[in-house]
């Protein structure tokens, strides 16, 4: 299986390049943002409970989107791989998710991080904010508060991955085809010295 984890800030091109490498190499996407906006859409208790945490731009509870991930890990059993999307996104994320991909005797192939600066980062959201509807989107306070929380929470990660030697940066610059072209450099040769 072919499980990456596709990692950075907000507004770093997570989702956007997630949905050129699901058709490239017939992945399921995992997305733990969309997962939430769908529960916020469909007025769950779960989603009206993480609005008022993503609203904010704070991290919704560990245990909440690690139920989530297994639900779909549990649904989708014949499967190429899987994008993992914003998720994990704190240690205790991680380490729930590679015992719930050992469980699948699978695991994680690659963390593939992209990188941009921070006023790049703010200038796409407060960009996507215009006409997204998102409400985390429209406030330059509650998108410093989420590149805050990456900063604090999720970017401690990259030691996670170095040390299981899954760590591969990208940098995020330039037109999405550009930034694509360096992401599928990478697998390729990830796939490569996998044999
Ligand atoms: P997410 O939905 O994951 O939000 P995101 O990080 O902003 O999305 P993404 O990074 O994919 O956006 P993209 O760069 O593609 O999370 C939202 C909230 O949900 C979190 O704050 C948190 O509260 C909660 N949450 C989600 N997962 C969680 C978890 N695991 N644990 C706890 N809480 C969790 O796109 C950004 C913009 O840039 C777009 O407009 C795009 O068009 C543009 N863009 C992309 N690439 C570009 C390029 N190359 N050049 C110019 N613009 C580009």
């Amino acid at each position: 299986m072919l499980n990456l984890v596709l990692f950075g800030p907000p507004g770093v091109g997570k989702g956007t390049q997630s949905v050129k490498l699901i058709e490239k190499f017939k992945l399921i996407h995992l997305s733990t943002g969309d997962i939430l906006r769908g529960e916020i859409q469909n007025g769950t208790s779960l989603g009206m409970e993480a609005k008022k945490l993503m609203d904010q731009g704070i991290l919704v509870p560990d245990e909440v989107v690690i139920g989530m991930i297994r639900n779909k890990l549990e649904a989708n059993p014949d499967v190429a791989g899987f994008i993992f999307d914003g998720f994990p996104r704190t240690n205790t994320q991680a380490s729930a998710l590679d015992i719930l991909l050992e469980e699948k005797t699978t695991s994680i192939t690659a963390m593939i991080a992209l990188k941009v600066s921070d006023e790049e980062l703010i200038k796409r959201l407060l960009n996507r904010g215009k006409d997204s509807g998102r409400p985390d989107d429209a406030n330059a306070e509650v998108i410093a508060k989420r590149i805050e929380e990456y900063n604090n929470k999720t970017a401690p990660l990259i030691n996670y991955y170095q040390a299981q030697k899954k760590y591969h940066a990208v940098e995020g610059n330039g037109t999405v085809a550009e930034i694509f072209d360096k992401i599928y450099d990478t697998i390729s040769k990830i796939k490569t010295n996998a044999g």
